[in-house]
This record gives structure tokens, C-alpha cells and sequence, in this order.
């Protein structure tokens, strides 16, 4: 829906109006009649539209904080509600446009008149649309974000899969839970938290898979970077920090140990297991330098590749705690999708 195809939308419906079938009016008056209905057609047209554009942005502060974040990195919540306000605003300009024009038109004295008043209606109800197009615009890419916002559940034991770009969290997640995320081999495949998953002695689980950070201060950090810290903070029980002990991620040891590092410090209250991943083409020194690396830290990790996929997935799962579903009381950013 853009400016144009509202007013294209809103003449036809107008066009569709005419003389009604009793003609005993004296034709001004008639006239009269016919142009300030079309009027009022047209400016309630234009007004549901953007009415039901507007409306699709919710109420931006009912949303989680996880959730808030999540669009914020794409498209920031003080804009988003500068630009509600703006449709809300234009609607409002639209009705008071069309009862000044039905007024004119009933003092109009002779056909002429009438009809330059409809014209300049036309006129400007399109300048106001016009100027509202890119607050329209706005809102559509708001509304196709916040359709991307992934599906979360809130009662499963959620694991977070973070980690460098191009480490395996995305094919991780794959063999976790058999769910089918874009893998690519350069960074920032994943643009989006993609979810996968799958059970465990019958009770839910989840995995949240997290665009690749890079060891940089929050400021620093781009959009994409912006969710998977947003995953990180609001949401998930355990992380999973994948580390790619053969480098062919394109990142070095060191920043992989320093991001690990850091993630430990701003997110420490959760537990956190590291995965050498890429097994089947690292080499024996650079597994060894990672695990003792990780031993020195009193870092719990596993080793994982493309032939141990179902006994990762076991040792994962036991690290969810017998009595979580019982005990636990889900925290309320834990994350439904979209609101509550
Ligand atoms: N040999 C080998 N390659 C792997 C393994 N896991 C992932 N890869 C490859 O590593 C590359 C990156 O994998 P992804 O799963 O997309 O990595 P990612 O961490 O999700 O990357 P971003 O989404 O960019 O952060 C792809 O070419 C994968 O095929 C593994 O265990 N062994
Ligand atoms: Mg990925």
C-alpha cells in the first residue's frame, strides 16, 4: 500500500457514487449533495487505510524487553512512534479537510464552485499523503520485522548458541534440532534468532540461534550484533558458546577467547558450555590449545563435528536440570514473540 494506490483507491470509490434516483432536487443543490458524499467517500477511504496501517504498529511499550530490543535494532522505537503519530496525525488532518470542504460546497452558489472545491480536496488530501509516504514506509518495514521476530516458546529450556560469525552455530542448530537455518561459509549468514526445537524426557527445549558477534563494545556493535546480544541478555537458561578451534571461521584464538570472555563477564550468572567445533578438520594442536585453554578457565566444553552430532546433543541436553519445569518460575523476558 503506497500514497498513490490510496488515492487511486480512494477516486474509484468516489466514482462509484452518483445522482441518486430522485430527481426532484434543483440540480445545484443535487450537485451539492453528490460532491460533498463523494467528498466524505474518499476522505473515509483514505482514512481507514492509514488507520490500518497504523494500527499494525502495537503498543510499543506492552511489547517484552526482549522484543523491543530485537526491533529497536532495526528500526529505532523512538522513530517508530514519532511515525504512528504522524499517520494518526494525517488521519485526523484528512476528516477535518473533508468536513471544512462539505461545508464550502453547501455555501457554494453555482455548479462551478462546487466542483473547484472537490478538486482542491483532491488536491490537498494528496499533499497530505504525500507527505505522510515516508512515515507509510516506515511502518511497512516495521511490520515486515516484526513479522521475522522468531517464534519463542515460554515454558521450554532455551539454550542460546553464540559465538563468532562463521563458527557452526547455525549447522550446530541444524544438528540439534534438525531445523533447516541458511549455513553459508562467510559472516553473517544469520541475520535474524533462529529457533529450533526439540524435546527432552517429553518436555520442551529450545535453541536460539544468534547472528555471529564480534569482540567490540556494545556502541560499536552493527544491527545484527545489536539481537544476538539482545538474545543474550532477555533471554535463555543456558549458552552455548561455539568456538571454532581451526580458525577457518576467519577469526583468530585470541578475539574468540576474548568475546568468550566477555560473555562470561556481562552474562555470567548463566551457565555456559563452550563447543569446539569443526572437529573433523582441526588438528590435533589446535584442538589441544583450545581444551587446555578452556581446562585453565574451568570452562565445561564438548567437542563437536559432523560425526558426533547425537551424542552432542545428549550431553547438551543433559545440562537441562531435572526440575526446571517444575521449579522454575519462567521469567517474564524469556520471550513470547511478539507481546504480553
Ligand atoms: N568441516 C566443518 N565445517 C563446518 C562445521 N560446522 C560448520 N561448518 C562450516 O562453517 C561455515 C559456517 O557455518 P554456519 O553454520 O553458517 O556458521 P555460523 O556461525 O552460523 O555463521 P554466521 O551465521 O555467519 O554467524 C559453513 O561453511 C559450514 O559448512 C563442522 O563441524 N565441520
Ligand atoms: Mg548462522
Amino acid at each position: 500500500m503506497d500514497t498513490q494506490s490510496i488515492m487511486d483507491k480512494a477516486i474509484r470509490r468516489a466514482q462509484k457514487e452518483n445522482y441518486p434516483k430522485r430527481r426532484d432536487q434543483i440540480p445545484l443543490l443535487a450537485l451539492k449533495r453528490l460532491e460533498s458524499r463523494k467528498m466524505k467517500l474518499m476522505g473515509d477511504c483514505m482514512e481507514s487505510d492509514l488507520h490500518s496501517l497504523a494500527k499494525t504498529v502495537p503498543s510499543i511499550d506492552k511489547l517484552t524487553p526482549f522484543v523491543q530490543e530485537l526491533l529497536n535494532a532495526s528500526i529505532p522505537l523512538g522513530q517508530l512512534r514519532k511515525v504512528a503519530g504522524h499517520l494518526q496525525k494525517t488521519q485526523t488532518l484528512l476528516i477535518r479537510l473533508q468536513i471544512q470542504a462539505g461545508k464550502k460546497a453547501f455555501h457554494a452558489t453555482t455548479s462551478a464552485e462546487v466542483r473547484a472545491i472537490r478538486k482542491q480536496f483532491t488536491a490537498r488530501a494528496d499533499s497530505f499523503l504525500r507527505n505522510a509516504k515516508d512515515s507509510m514506509e516506515t511502518v511497512q518495514q516495521f511490520q515486515k520485522h516484526f513479522k521475522r521476530l522468531p517464534h519463542i516458546e515460554k515454558e521450554a529450556f532455551t539454550f542460546v548458541l553464540a559465538g563468532y560469525p562463521n563458527t557452526g552455530k547455525s549447522t550446530l542448530l541444524n544438528r540439534l534440532t534438525g531445523s533447516t537455518p541458511k549455513i553459508a561459509d562467510y559472516p553473517f549468514t544469520t541475520q535474524e534468532i533462529n529457533v529450533g526445537k526439540t524435546e527432552y524426557r517429553f518436555l520442551p527445549v529450545q535453541f536460539l540461534d544468534t547472528p555471529g558477534l564480534l569482540d567490540r563494545p556494545l556502541t560499536e556493535r552493527n544491527p545484527i550484533e545489536r539481537k544476538a546480544m539482545a538474545a543474550l541478555a532477555h533471554t535463555g537458561q543456558h549458552v552455548l558458546f561455539v568456538f571454532d578451534p581451526t580458525l577457518s571461521c576467519g577469526y583468530s584464538f585470541e578475539q574468540q577467547m576474548s568475546l568468550l570472555r566477555e560473555i562470561r563477564q556481562q552474562f555470567g550468572s548463566r551457565p555456559l558450555t563452550v563447543i569446539l567445533n569443526k572437529t573433523d578438520i582441526a588438528h590435533e594442536t589446535e584442538l589441544r590449545r583450545a581444551q587446555e585453554e578452556l581446562r585453565a578457565q574451568k570452562i565445561p566444553f564438548l567437542t563437536a563435528g559432523p560425526d558426533n552430532a547425537e551424542e552432542v546433543k545428549e550431553k547438551v541436553l543433559q545440562n537441562v536440570p531435572r526440575n526446571f519445569y517444575v521449579t522454575q518460575k519462567i521469567p517474564e523476558t524469556t520471550g513470547s514473540q511478539h507481546s504480553n
